[in-house]
């Protein structure tokens, strides 16, 4: 599995090998820039391990074939393939791939772009594309493609799965980089182009990042992502001039903070020229922020994006702020709302370096929410989405949730901010708005494990991720697809196994937790597994006041927390009352009586029981699957797979039996079907 998706064994199509044969055994690269120099070099190892021929870099003599690739303005030879409308058509990062006679030219604007295509070519050929007619133009809908991780600097992982962190190891950078240097080309070859380093909860020896202390190696960082087209940010502790600079405060109106700023700025610019910038969770979770001095976050976010801007790095701002510190008898307060009531004030006072990284839903990445109001409702602000690669609520990389439809769904929503079609993909592209800034942010799924993510079919999320900041056109079956044949090849029944099994999962995975859209019923603090009541008497914000009558949250207008009124028409009417929410999110929107029927024409009760036995049934079913690709896949991926189906199956009994009681104690209500109930 360390290969991933970008493994290099010998292609086994006849056909195939033979038409790379003729253009590439040349491998034509002129320019100097580092990004070009490593799509020539993927190209050369790639085509090398697939053909068993190295390609040379000899130019070809009249007639011949040959792999050309370079920028318009670098390579006359490029640009001469193309019109002036051609290449215009290409932007930053974008790329155009081209059969000419002979040839194959991979063009780009800048030497990113030229990247993207080689890998884009290398994907072109390992799906099975022939490449006689090629002529394709890509540009990335998304002009941030972040990725973040939330390592910390002793090696451990908050909310990983997948074994330790692959940066850090007992206080230190680790000292060999070339697992960095794997990640890196797994995340350039689907597009990525920024990643934070570390976790937004910013500890006290992480705080020091920004000191001579760290920044060497974490230079040494970035110039392995710099040659993979990926820029390097840092998480930053809004405290820090208080706990690294010894000032008596950080309140960001006063002009000694600003001034530290300024100086560490300077300084991380030393080491790191193409720095990105900072990402900042403040007043968030027990995080410090400008609350506490009195100041909002435009005062926060403009002191760092100040400091910034003049050497064009940009300050990330998450909006993940609410009240944890929330008592659970009081019904009015909803944390859904909060970022909504906290950010919209502040709309048109960010600067233009600023973009604000808004989560997929109200909540915390949920199995199922609605989406985040705030998309449709900033219009003079940037943004990101940010999604959450990593399982956290999902299965932890122990159960199958291929995500990709979940984020299609958000993405494709319609806020209705500027009427019909004002999609959250175009809010966060930032052209709904025209808005400078925008893209997608997301917390990796990465550990030093084997397989990178753990679980094997784990790694078709970051994958899909980054295709879909690349393209959020893109169908979620025709992505796992592409995943699927570059990582198991092209049998088959490998290919429609796999692919079943990915777009099932994530609503398998709904099925058998929590249902319609409540949330939470997990074991607090390591979130996985079922616990009813887990967080329905703490602090957290996080409830689903189910008693003997009925259950869900009532953020109705009318009679609830109001939180309906956050969206626009016609959303907001139609979560306003039970009658025109769907299903999937009753009780999101709703507290009804157990005996409430559902558009599907179950009652919520028998629908809770229901789904939580067709959840059993379905996780045996995919174990089932997977079992008839015994052989047909690589013996240790397929053992790995096994057992972590068998404790899926397992643990959807548990989550079956741990709901289905607690509901049937609750509201005394039989299962029509007189199953097994404790
Ligand atoms: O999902 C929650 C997690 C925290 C995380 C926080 C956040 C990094 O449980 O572990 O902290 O969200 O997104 O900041």
């Amino acid at each position: 599995g360390y290969d991933a998706w970008l493994g290099r064994r010998a292609l086994t199509d006849k056909d195939q090998v033979s038409s790379l044969t003729d253009w590439a055994s040349r491998i034509i690269a002129e320019e100097s820039d580092e990004c070009i120099r490593t799509a020539a070099y993927e190209l050369t190892e790639t085509i090398t391990a697939w053909t068993g021929r190295r390609p040379d870099n000899a130019v070809p003599a009249d007639g011949g074939g040959c792999l050309r690739i370079g920028t318009f303005q670098g390579c006359s030879e490029v640009a001469s393939a193309f019109s002036e409308v051609e290449m215009s058509a290409v932007q930053a990062d974008g790329f155009r791939l081209r059969r000419a006679g002979q040839s194959i030219i991979i063009a780009g604007s800048t030497g990113r772009g030229v990247l993207y295509g080689a890998f884009a070519l290398l994907r072109l050929i390992k799906t099975g594309e022939r490449l006689n007619e090629l002529d394709e133009l890509s540009n990335p809908a998304n002009g941030l493609r972040l990725i973040n991780e939330w390592d910390n600097v002793d090696g451990s992982i908050e909310r990983g799965y997948a074994g330790r962190s692959i940066f850090y190891a007992e206080g230190e950078v680790v000292p060999d980089l070339s697992r960095v240097r794997d990640y890196a080309r797994l995340l350039a070859s689907v597009g990525i182009n920024g990643i934070v380093v570390n976790n937004v909860n910013v500890h006290r020896e992480e705080t020091l990042f920004l000191s001579e202390r760290y920044l060497p190696r974490i230079a040494d960082m970035a110039n392995v992502f710099r040659a993979y087209g990926i820029r390097l940010y840092l998480s930053i502790n809004f405290a820090a001039p208080i706990e690294m600079g010894g000032l008596a405060t950080a309140d960001p109106l006063e002009e000694a903070v600003r001034t530290w700023w300024k100086d560490r700025v300077k300084e991380v610019y030393k080491w790191i020229p193409d720095f990105g910038g900072f990402l900042v969770k403040a007043d968030s979770e027990f995080r410090p922020g400008p609350f506490t001095y009195g100041r909002d976050h435009a005062d926060g976010a403009n002191m760092l994006a100040e400091a910034l801007a003049p050497y064009g790095g940009i300050v990330v701002w998450r909006c993940f702020v609410y009240n944890c510190k929330q008592d659970w008898r009081d019904r009015k307060t909803d944390r859904a709302r909060a970022a909504y009531d906290h950010f919209t004030p502040l709309d048109g006072r960010f600067r233009d370096n600023v973009v604000l990284q808004v989560k997929n839903g109200p909540m915390d990445f949920q199995v199922r929410e609605p989406v985040s109001p705030l998309f449709g409702a900033m219009p003079h602000t940037n943004m990101l989405i940010e999604f959450q690669v990593t399982q956290e609520y999902t299965g932890q990389q122990r159960h199958l949730c291929y995500l990709v439809p979940q984020w299609k769904e958000a993405l494709d929503f319609d806020t209705h901010a500027r009427g019909e079609g004002s999609t959250i993909k175009k809010v966060a592209d930032g052209s709904l708005f025209g808005r400078p800034l925008g893209g997608f942010a997301a917390v990796s799924n990465v550990g030093d494990d084997a397989n990178w993510t753990g679980h094997p079919l784990a790694q078709a999320n970051l994958y899909g991720y980054g295709r879909l900041a690349w393209n959020p056109e893109l169908a979620a079956d025709r992505i796992a697809e592409e995943w699927i044949k570059q990582t198991f090849g092209d049998h088959d029944r490998v290919i429609k196994t796999l692919l079943a099994m990915l777009m099932s999962s994530w609503s398998l995975y709904e099925s058998y937790t929590s249902p319609l859209g409540v949330g939470w019923m997990v074991k607090p603090n390591h979130h996985y597994g079922p616990d009813v009541d887990g967080y329905e008497y703490s602090m957290w914000g996080t409830y689903h006041f189910a008693d003997c009558y009925g259950i869900g949250v009532d953020r109705s207008v009318r009679t609830g927390t109001g939180y309906a009124s956050q969206y626009h028409r016609p959303h907001s009417e139609r979560f306003e009352s039970a009658e025109t929410t769907p299903d999937e999110l009753l009780l999101f929107f709703h507290h009804v009586p157990y005996t409430h029927r559902l558009h599907s024409g179950k009652t919520v009760i028998q629908h809770i029981y229901d789904s939580h036995f067709e959840g059993v049934k379905g996780s045996e079913a995919l174990a089932e699957q997977w079992e008839g690709l015994k052989g047909l896949i690589d013996h240790d991926i397929f053992e790995q797979g096994r057992s972590r189906l068998q404790e899926q199956i397992e643990h959807a009994k548990e989550w079956r039996d741990v709901i289905n009681t607690y509901f049937w104690r609750k509201s005394g209500i039989a299962d029509e079907h007189g199953r097994t109930i404790y």
